[in-house]
């Protein structure tokens, strides 16, 4: 029975009228592109929360969403349904990958062991089909933020019990990352941060983050689970503070507990804005560090405060994120992009998950055609080699040759003019480059 009603998704190329069919304009899978399978650069995975558990709701309304397997009214004949109706969804897409939490995919029963029994069925169900789709897991996680026993935190809660549950609820999150072969293993602290300083001990909590990481990982490599294990930055909602709140901050904290050897970073356009950052900046962050893991694939919106989880369709963001990419080589050890992304509210039919899909898929395809075409033409390297020229010789290599001291600087400087000093100075022209960059966006895309 089909779930969906569209044909394969097609690359059709641009210029196409898309009002007769579906097709991408940009993305073309199998292309040779900056020396990779274009499918490889990318690594889409299509989160299965947002696609097939949403219901669209929003702080003042219901949920419009209308599914194909809403006919289902018991939840775990739902809960299978919706493993067809994915895998169906995947190949009619074209992905190669999907993530999950784990209470995505089967309702919670009363103890822990009903509920591991629920999940274990779709869990069976789930690799079945891998077996014959080849389907893979990009990754997987636990949801430690949405029952009511998570309010005040999971393994930040004040209470013993609650970060006990939550380590054993981890424990079989990662067994079942291992029976589905999941490459990567994130951790986003929902209810990990405070509403009130007034009633929190942060240095507490936030040790009893790293014991619970450091479990994680230790369990993870007990059973021989080799994902890249990643840490999930955001920086409010649903607390007033989160403890991870933007790459930066993630990254003191995995160097202060020595987590940084084990774990990377799995970063959302949308957090990164929440933070006051460009997505740019996030990456940019992570990837001089050498923590870069993974991508969420969303956009937010300048008008609203919030997380909204939009379908990334913002070219000039996009192209920004793919030119990080492209100077790194690849997303990450093992990342890919993530569709963390869900339709608006107003757009309830079944179909507008593909169309939202495509839009995200070429979106991120077109950034990473103008980002190769604007690395093949050395446009920025050879304007920031220029702007950092007086570093490769004289006073400059001497400064990052560490040969130098105040004294010698006092001394090369004491009486230099200030005509001299601003003669050292130079116009950035940043007008000029950003007519550039649109440009390529325009040239690149024609
Ligand atoms: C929430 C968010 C999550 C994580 C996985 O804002 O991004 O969906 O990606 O828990
Ligand atoms: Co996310």
């Amino acid at each position: 029975m089909a779930y969906w009603q569209v044909n394969k998704i097609k690359y059709i190329g641009p210029h196409q009228s898309l009002k007769s069919d579906l097709g991408f304009q940009y993305y073309n899978p199998e292309e040779i592109i900056g020396g990779k399978k274009m499918k490889d650069w990318l690594r889409f995975s299509v989160a299965y929360w947002h696609t097939f558990d949403q219901r669209l709701v929003d702080p003042f309304g219901d949920g419009t969403a209308i599914r194909p397997y809403d006919k289902y009214s018991d939840p775990m004949d739902q809960a299978l349904a919706k493993v067809d109706a994915a895998f169906e969804f995947y190949d009619k897409l074209g992905v190669n990958y999907f993530a999950f939490h784990d209470r995505d995919l089967a309702p919670e029963g009363d103890t822990l062991r009903e509920t591991n029994q629920n999940l274990d069925k779709i869990v069976d169900k789930i690799v079945e089909y891998q077996k014959t789709t080849g389907m893979k897991v990009l990754w997987n996680t636990s949801n430690l933020f949405n029952n009511p026993r998570f309010v005040a935190g999971a393994a930040t809660s004040p209470y013993a019990d609650i970060f006990a549950y939550s380590a054993a609820q981890l424990k079989h999150s990662l067994e079942i990352g291992k029976r589905v072969g999941a490459e990567n293993y994130v951790f986003w602290g929902g209810r990990e941060g405070y509403e009130s300083l007034w009633n929190t001990d942060m240095k507490r909590e936030q040790e009893h983050a790293a014991r619970f990481f450091q479990m994680a990982k230790d369990y993870a490599k007990e059973i021989g689970f080799q994902a890249q294990m990643l840490l999930e930055p955001k920086p409010k909602e649903p607390t007033t503070h989160q403890y991870d709140f933007d790459a930066a901050t993630t990254i003191a904290f995995m160097k202060e507990y020595n987590l940084d050897q084990d774990f990377k970073l799995n970063l959302e356009g949308n957090h990164a804005n929440l933070a006051g950052h460009s997505y740019q900046h996030e990456i940019r962050v992570a990837r001089t560090a050498g923590l870069l893991g993974s991508l969420d694939a969303n956009q937010g919106d300048k008008l609203i405060g919030w997380d909204i989880d939009e379908y990334p369709s913002n070219l000039y963001e996009t192209v920004a994120a793919m030119y990080e990419v492209v100077q790194e080589g690849q997303i990450g050890p093992h990342g890919g992009l993530n569709f963390d992304a869900k339709p608006r509210r107003s757009s309830f039919e079944p179909n507008d998950l593909f169309y939202g899909h495509i839009v995200g898929m070429d979106s991120f395809a077109a950034g990473l055609r103008v980002a190769l075409k604007m690395k093949a033409d050395h446009v920025l390297e050879d304007i920031i080699n220029e702007r950092y020229n007086s570093y490769n010789s004289g006073i400059g290599a001497q400064i990052e040759a560490g040969t130098v001291n105040f004294t010698d600087l006092e001394k090369y400087s004491l009486d230099k003019t200030q005509a001299q000093l601003r003669a050292a100075t130079h116009s950035d022209h940043l007008e000029q480059i950003k007519d550039t960059i649109n440009h390529y966006i325009i040239e690149t895309l024609s």
